[in-house]
């Protein structure tokens, strides 16, 4: 499996959530059918991310989602993950695809620059993501990127695209005119009382986008 459907990228939450509360909310998520979610833990050990990463796949598989590890291949390949997203501070996409072999989902954070997304493409990535696009309170020290950018890399590429960074429903129309392919999202969804509702106005989102083209 390496190829992500699209529609919306769920990253788990890192900053207020408890692992339990975490997990009971993301099973809400992946019921309310999702195209992919990324475990995402900074400062945590690695037996803690492991217990988390497998209780997590675990849900996935019941739900038929691919499951991806943010940063730690290692991680991605003792819990036999779907993939692995990478971003400038950790492995290259050329190491990655080494390790983890042509069956497994890689994917690239590009920031606001095409060059990233160039080199991702030459060292095979699967999916490139862009943003932060809107304002976020998720990741600091993010950098800008505009809709514009997913247009002109829709014209250079053909993997999907993913659009991340403080989106929500009202916000995301025109990330996905401007050719985004998935919607990476964290707080709109595990902040969110509803989350399977917030997941549904972004289905609708989807379908009335794909209706119109
Ligand atoms: N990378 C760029 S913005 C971001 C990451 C991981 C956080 C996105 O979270 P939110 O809460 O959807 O803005
Ligand atoms: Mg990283």
């Amino acid at each position: 499996m390496n190829h992500l459907k699209q529609g919306l990228y769920v990253i788990t939450e890192d900053q207020q959530l408890d692992f339990d509360s975490l997990l009971s909310k993301t099973e809400i998520i992946l019921d309310a059918n999702i195209s992919a979610l990324q475990y995402r833990k900074k400062n945590a050990t690695y037996l803690q991310k492991f217990d988390e990463a497998s209780a997590l796949k675990s849900l996935c598989t019941k739900y038929n989602t691919p499951f991806i590890i943010n940063d730690d291949i290692k991680l991605a390949t003792e819990i036999e993950a779907d993939g692995i997203h990478l971003g400038e501070h950790d492995d290259s996409c050329k190491n990655a695809r080494s390790k983890l072999g042509n069956n497994k989902l890689i994917g690239i954070s590009c920031y606001n620059a095409l060059d990233n997304a160039e080199r991702a493409i030459q060292e095979s990535a699967d999916y490139l993501a862009f943003g932060a696009m809107y304002k976020t309170e998720t990741k600091k020290n993010t950098k800008n990127a505009s809709p514009q950018l997913l247009t002109d890399a829709k014209k250079c590429f053909s993997v999907p695209l993913v659009a991340i960074g403080g989106i929500t429903p009202q916000n995301a129309k025109p990330l996905l005119s401007a050719g985004a392919d998935l919607l990476a999202v964290v707080s709109c969804l595990y902040h969110a009382d509803r989350p399977d509702k917030v997941v549904n106005e972004f289905k609708n989102l989807f379908d009335n986008y794909y209706e119109s083209i």
